[in-house]
């Protein structure tokens, strides 16, 4: 009779392990499809926003440096379009300090401001 309450004991939590395992299949299942669907460029923008936060700036380099922006967008993962670094009057600045990223059919925008603080939103860039 002991026996038999083990056992049924180990079936049980075999059972209960197993309903673990499917619950996490499908969170990293949902993790994925938010990953690569419609957060997608969301997380791109988030990406180069940490990549920004983290740059150096030593030598009197700017966030807004256009050279800053290109070097920080390449390294996205994903290989998101880029658009909206231009420098229209030629001082090496981004002239609006907007990025806007595109991955499928989403935008994301990466704002920096002149103070080198980074901001994302979701969609295109506020014109
Ligand atoms: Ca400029």
């Amino acid at each position: 009779m002991k026996r038999l309450f083990v056992l049924s004991f180990a079936a049980m939590l075999m059972i209960s392990a197993a309903a673990c395992d499917d619950d996490d299949a499908q969170n990293l299942r949902e993790n994925v499809e938010d990953a690569t669907g419609s957060a997608g460029a969301r997380a791109a923008a988030e990406a180069m926003r940490g990549a920004l936060e983290a740059q150096d700036l030593d030598g009197g380099k700017s966030l807004r440096d256009v050279a800053v922006l290109r070097e920080n967008a390449e390294d996205v993962p994903g290989d998101p379009a880029v658009e909206g670094i231009a420098d229209a009057d030629g001082d090496g600045k981004d002239d609006d300090g907007r990025v806007e990223l595109h991955v499928g059919e989403q935008a994301a925008c990466v704002t920096v401001s002149a103070e080198n603080d980074v901001s994302v939103e979701n969609g295109e860039c506020a014109t």
